[in-house]
């Protein structure tokens, strides 16, 4: 038997726009976030974009061809990653940072663990922190509310170093929404106005855990708040493709955000933006079941 998709996509209703620190962003349609990392580790891209004129060409790349969000990192999580020190995070991100106008173009997201760096950033002016620890350091969730910037709460299991090493649940999907809805209210009761939430795939998931939540989307929609899906190159993508080259794995990336997004996900995380536009425009088509935003 040949498996069909067995649920139909999408939330009727999108959740609230984001208030970002005196910028709105809807979700009316699913964003685009770019990914930029200034690491000579990622395992995607590392050592790529850490000279300053090229991490801002790709900056500059990334907005023409469509991001909402860009997305920037000092730090890889990648299974096996060495944690790096604040002030190493710091000198890679704060030149990038510095030299970006966040009063226009995409939206700024600082993509880091330690609340030094997000104060740093938020400093700087971006408009959401994207913390891959869940906002589980109080510092983290006071630096987002006193600037009123949003912050993205993701699941991972254990430590990036350690989280591949036979990762069990009893329930994937049940027990990463129930960790999202207490960070996310823990955040709110911090006072933090607009919390997303991440279910963190690849973070001490197998490739099954990470399927298996792909398919219950809807599951996380029930959280209300806006969903962040990144599957972009990671390693299940390859393990399904047999494509070995992360940087090669557009296709299936782009397969994997197309579902993910007529599945209802609000923001999908990627490297390959251009790319990832044109598959959510189909999606978003697909859904609709008209080419145009109002068939005519
Ligand atoms: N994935 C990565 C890093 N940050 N943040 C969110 N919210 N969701 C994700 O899925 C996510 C994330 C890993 O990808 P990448 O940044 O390309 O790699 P590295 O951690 O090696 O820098």
């Amino acid at each position: 038997m040949r498996e069909a998709l067995t649920f139909l996509p999408g939330r009727r209703t999108p959740p609230a726009p984001a208030g970002c620190r005196g910028r709105v962003l809807d979700f009316t349609r699913a964003r685009i976030m770019g990914v930029l990392n200034v690491t000579p580790d990622s395992f995607s891209d590392g050592g790529k974009f850490v000279d300053l004129h090229r991490a801002l060409e790709a900056v500059a790349r990334m907005a023409e061809e469509g991001a909402d969000i860009i997305d920037i990192g000092g730090e890889s999580t990648r299974p096996g990653s060495v944690p790096v020190d604040e002030a190493g995070e710091l000198r890679r991100v704060m030149p990038v940072l510095e030299r970006l106008d966040p009063s226009k173009g995409p939206f700024l997201s600082i993509d880091t663990r330690k609340p030094g760096v997000a104060r740093a950033a938020l400093d700087a002016g971006v408009h959401i922190v994207n913390d891959v620890g869940g906002l589980s350091d109080p510092g983290m969730r006071e630096a987002a509310a006193r600037t009123g910037a949003a912050a993205i709460a993701m699941h991972m299991r254990g430590e990036p170093r350690t989280m591949q090493e036979n990762p069990v649940y009893e329930d994937v999907v049940r027990e990463v929404c129930s960790f999202l809805e207490e960070r996310a209210r823990g955040a709110e009761a911090a006072g933090v106005r607009s919390v997303w939430v991440d279910p963190g795939i690849g973070f001490g998931k197998t490739w099954d855990h990470n399927l298996g939540i792909l398919r219950r989307l809807p599951a996380f929609m029930a959280l209300e708040r806006p969903l962040v899906i990144g599957v972009s190159r990671k390693a299940f993508v390859g393990a399904i493709t047999g494509v070995q080259r992360p940087e090669e794995r557009v296709i299936g990336s782009k397969v994997a955000e197309a579902f993910a997004a007529m599945a209802g996900a609000d923001v999908i995380r990627t490297h390959d933006v251009g790319a990832a536009r044109e598959a959510l425009q189909m999606a978003a088509a697909l859904a609709r079941g008209s080419v145009a935003d109002r068939s005519p």
